[in-house]
């Protein structure tokens, strides 16, 4: 499998390449049409997973893929191995103010659910370009130098962090997520959020941790965030580097998927921090 795995390393960052060239010199205006979350898909969004399904479409191995960008599963060689759901450009609305964005990618065995993640990768898009690998058991750092992806380092979470990183859109908090929210900031913790999912959550991995939150609110009680392509790989991530990712009760990565677009409130931190949602919402229904 490791072999594998680096098969699907390299057609990733064949791919960022060519993404980061899109995203510095591309087009970043909106298209006409909408994604399957009724999301106004950007030229960049369009242009990123073409360039990320035709690699994999190169790759024996790969079985189907799944992309925020298409309706259906895409199917690519019947006897392939994994299946790989990915996210080509996250945030990409923060491309036109100059902020980081970033892909993700799961990758998966059998079947698209979170207990079939066997490793998971992101690629954050930033002053510089990083990918970090989490499998077998280690969660690793490469940067682009020199037009060649680099080992930096391994990543661990410590047991309690310093960063806050609350989402969504905060009228429609339920008291009690507004209440813990309100008493992590107040014993210190300092905000950190920029909207993208791969920056906020690169940073609080990179800086010893901390707590990312996208809960169910009184607009979106199922969460903004996908399940396959964003949601489940960064937990499989947090969960390699030490740390913890729930639903506010449960394992995200133990919760059923119904559809490949489904979404589902997410909590990603240390441990300590994780400890403390699930503490606040055990008593909260
Ligand atoms: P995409 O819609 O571009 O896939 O990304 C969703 C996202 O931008 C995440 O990157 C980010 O964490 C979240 O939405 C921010 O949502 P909000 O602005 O509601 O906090």
């Amino acid at each position: 499998m490791q072999n594998d795995i680096k098969i699907i390393l390299d057609s990733i960052k064949q791919s960022s390449i060519k993404i980061k060239q899109l995203i510095e010199e591309g087009d970043t205006s909106k298209s006409t049409n909408q994604n399957s979350t009724g999301d106004t898909q950007l030229k960049l969004d369009i242009a990123s997973d073409v360039i990320i399904e035709n690699d994999f479409k190169t790759l024996d191995i790969v079985k189907q893929c799944v992309s925020e960008e298409q309706e259906s599963i895409v199917d690519i060689n019947p006897n392939g191995k994994y299946l790989i759901a990915y996210d080509p450009l996250d945030g990409s609305s923060l491309v036109d103010v100059n902020l980081s964005v970033g892909s993700i990618y799961g990758i998966y065995t059998d079947d698209f659910k979170g207990s079939n993640i066997i490793a998971s990768v992101y690629v954050v898009f930033g002053p510089r370009v990083e990918m970090v690998v989490a499998f077998d058991g280690e969660v690793k750092m490469y940067r682009l130098l020199k037009g060649e992806f680099q080992f930096v380092q391994n990543i661990k979470l410590n047991q309690k962090g310093k960063l806050n990183a609350p989402g969504s859109t905060q009228q429609c908090w339920l008291p009690h997520h507004k209440e813990m929210i309100d008493d992590i900031f107040a014993s210190g913790y300092r905000l950190r959020y920029s909207g993208g999912m791969v920056p906020d959550l690169h940073q609080i991995l990179l800086k010893g941790g901390g707590l990312f939150s996208y809960p169910s609110t009184t607009d979106l009680p199922k969460g903004k965030l996908r399940q396959l392509f964003e949601v489940f790989p960064f937990a499989f991530i947090y969960e390699t580097a030490g740390g913890g990712a729930i639903d506010g009760k449960q394992r995200l990565l133990e919760i059923p998927t119904t559809h490949i677009h489904d979404t589902t409130p997410c909590f990603f931190g240390s441990n300590d921090e994780i400890d403390l949602v699930k503490e606040v919402y055990s008593k909260n229904g």
